[in-house]
């Protein structure tokens, strides 16, 4: 035990093998007390950083190599984090800390008041970090036979999502082949997760009551800072659904014409057909469906390859991006750290995510990088996730993250923004064409549309089924079919084959088995318009109904005005409320629908039109494809030759 006695704090000690402070006695005056908080927040913030930092460090030894020994390493440290945390927790609630007068003060305290899963006693909680590992491992390790394949365990069966599957999906026209992929995939995921989901879901909810939440959708929801936030997302999505439902009529009328009756009419789109493996993002079906197919651009993939692009130099040309509006350079570490290529020599967690290692040097991306359009995007949107890191490093423990998750999420997208625009792309020479053309510049604009427009229905569904799962309003045995109803609601969109209960498709989606919440990247969809709106305007491109100067056209490189002003709310991290963060770059409290909207104003004009002439059906009827409980009763469905099967609700 270490002792250490200060001038003028008589009445507080350290204690524990970690220093942590405590206050003992209740006699102390409101000023000292909130004078003593401070002291021990020094030293807990400190014990915060460098078990943030341990943490990082082994969960990164995991996900970079999916061993045994480094699973082992990783549930043992974050064991003894959680009990470290504890502690520090039980310190934290003996402040009274709601009456203090510092709002950064009483700011931390307010989030160190919340423990989060560490609240479950120790057995549980080591089972359900293994539980949520297990589940990234049968993900990121799972193999597919290729379409065609003779016998089921030949050398060909080694296709993985990264990058096999994802580029089948992405390219293939055969619809057999991307059945298969589609169904394959699944088979080989949700399965073997179902039992631990539900493992899963008893545990963290347990730790969500236990933090005095009523489940884990109302803790994720907490973080928001704001009672009313689901029914403003809800709102925004209604905001949204009737330039989406355009998007979707045309997109489902060019698949007919491309693939004939397996795409009805008025039904719901098979979703294999999308380009995507979740159908969350659309863009690589652009090619056969352009609004001037005679006008077509350089593809970007083709233009990267001819031009040798590497993973290194995707990177550094979107370093450059921040750089020239005066944000920071990526450090040494983390050209030296980062996995920015599959390795071949070991299986990792492909799915691209940035790190920060709470040490204010060490700062990692791990992706494994294909030089492709989706994947040089991909790239900006993880910078922008180091940039933020980067930018807040200075502040207290607690208040590096972002404003709120959907914050962190928008800062590479919005600087995307800008560098998918012609003008940019001639800029960085991946366009050759000397002007804008009209036409070529609407289809971009639906290009983009076919990535940001089709992502929002996916984007707020992928939690709104979490919600209910969490809240028990949606039972185990229903799990699979609430999953399609949700999909047929709000996308509109069906599965390739009949689905039943002893599918588990949701955990075919990497945030669904890791634990991360999806209401962030909705919100970033929506925000990211409004930031890049108000930098536009900054930058004097952008002017409210002036058709000279677009927002589309909009590119804010080299602009430090506007990159001084996103810096300023990237520094500020989570120390105050998001709305105030929001306030610095837009002027706006509010998130809103408008940014989005008048980005796609004109995409939206011609696709009504483009609709109206071809008579195209708006919306859906319901999907024929059903969802039962067993799959004997879809085998016993399918010969009486009952074609109506009810779906469970
Ligand atoms: O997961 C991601 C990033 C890492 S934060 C690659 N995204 C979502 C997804 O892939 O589903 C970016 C957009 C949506
Ligand atoms: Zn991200």
């Amino acid at each position: 035990m270490i002792r250490l006695y200060l001038n003028m704090l008589p009445k507080i000690f350290i204690i524990g093998c970690f220093c942590i402070l405590a206050i003992i006695a209740k006699d102390v005056s409101i000023e000292e007390e909130e004078y003593n908080a401070r002291n021990f927040l020094i030293l807990l913030n400190r014990q915060t950083e460098k078990d943030s930092n341990r943490l990082s460090l082994a969960n990164w030894a995991y996900a970079s190599n999916l061993t045994e020994e480094n699973l082992k390493n990783q549930l043992a440290v974050a064991a003894e984090v959680a009990k470290n945390e504890k502690e520090a927790w039980q310190r934290v609630i003996q402040y009274n800390w709601k009456t203090f007068s510092d709002p950064s003060l009483k700011r931390q305290f307010q989030k160190y008041s919340v423990l989060g899963i560490s609240a479950l006693p120790e057995e549980k909680f080591k089972n359900l970090n293994k539980i949520v590992s297990d589940m990234e491992a049968i993900y990121s390790k799972a193999k597919i036979c290729p379409f065609g394949a003779k016998t089921a365990e030949t050398e060909e069966c080694k296709l993985g999502l990264e990058p096999e599957l994802t580029n089948i999906l992405a390219t293939s026209r055969n619809p057999e082949e991307l059945k298969h992929v589609w169904l394959e995939w699944r088979n080989a995921v949700g399965p073997k997760c179902r039992l631990l989901y539900e493992q899963y879901v008893n545990l963290t909810n347990e730790a969500a009551r236990l933090n005095n939440f009523t489940d884990v959708s109302e803790y994720w929801l907490d973080d928001y800072e704001d009672p009313n936030f689901k029914s403003q997302i809800q709102s925004l999505w209604e905001q949204l659904k009737p330039l989406y439902l355009q998007i979707h009529a045309y997109v489902r009328t060019k698949l007919r014409g491309k693939y004939g009756e397996i795409v009805s009419e008025k039904g719901p789109i098979p979703m294999h057909l999308l380009g995507n493996m979740w159908a969350q993002s659309w863009s690589n079906v652009a090619d056969f469906m352009l609004p001037y197919p005679d006008a077509k651009d350089e593809n970007l993939t083709e233009e990267l390859k001819k031009q040798n692009y590497t993973a290194t130099k995707i990177f550094r040309t979107a370093e450059e991006f921040f750089k020239s509006i005066n944000l920071s350079e990526m450090p040494e570490t983390f050209w030296n750290n980062s996995v920015l290529e599959k390795p071949s020599d070991r299986e990792i967690v492909c799915h691209a995510s940035a790190w920060d290692f709470f040490d204010q040097k060490d700062f990692r991306i791990k992706q494994c990088t294909e030089v492709t359009g989706e994947h040089f995007i991909t790239a900006h949107h993880e910078m922008g996730h180091i940039e933020y890191f980067l930018q807040y490093k200075d502040q207290p423990v607690k208040f590096r993250e972002g404003a709120n998750d959907g914050f962190h999420e928008a800062i590479g997208d919005l600087i995307a923004l800008s560098v998918e625009s012609t003008k940019h792309l001639r800029k960085i020479g991946l366009v050759h064409s000397e002007k804008d053309d009209p036409k070529q510049v609407l289809n971009n604009l639906f290009k983009l549309g076919l990535s940001k427009i089709t992502f929002l229905p996916f984007g707020y569904l992928m939690d709104l089924w979490r919600w209910d799962v969490f809240s028990g309003k949606t039972k185990p045995e229903d799990y699979n079919c609430k999953w399609w109803e949700l999909r047929e609601k709000y996308q509109g969109v069906e599965p390739p084959v009949d689905r039943s209960e002893e599918d588990f498709d949701p955990a075919g989606k990497y945030h669904i088995i890791a634990d991360v919440p999806y209401l962030r990247y909705f919100i970033s969809f929506v925000i990211q318009f409004q930031f890049h709106r108000s930098l536009c305007e900054k930058a004097g491109q952008y002017e409210h109904n002036n058709l000279e100067k677009p927002l589309h056209e909009c590119d804010i490189y080299q602009n430090q005005a506007a990159g001084n002003v996103l810096k300023q709310m990237l520094a500020m991290g989570s120390s105050k409320p998001w709305p105030e963060a929001m306030e610095v770059v837009t002027g706006q409290r509010k998130m809103d629908a408008s940014g989005i909207l008048e980005y796609f104003k004109p995409l939206q004009t011609w696709l009504e039109e483009e609709n109206r002439k071809s008579n195209a059906f708006i919306g859906w009827e319901p999907s024929k494809k059903v969802c039962v409980r067993t799959r004997q009763e879809l085998l016993d469905a399918q010969k009486d030759n009952t074609t109506t099967i009810p779906a469970q609700a």
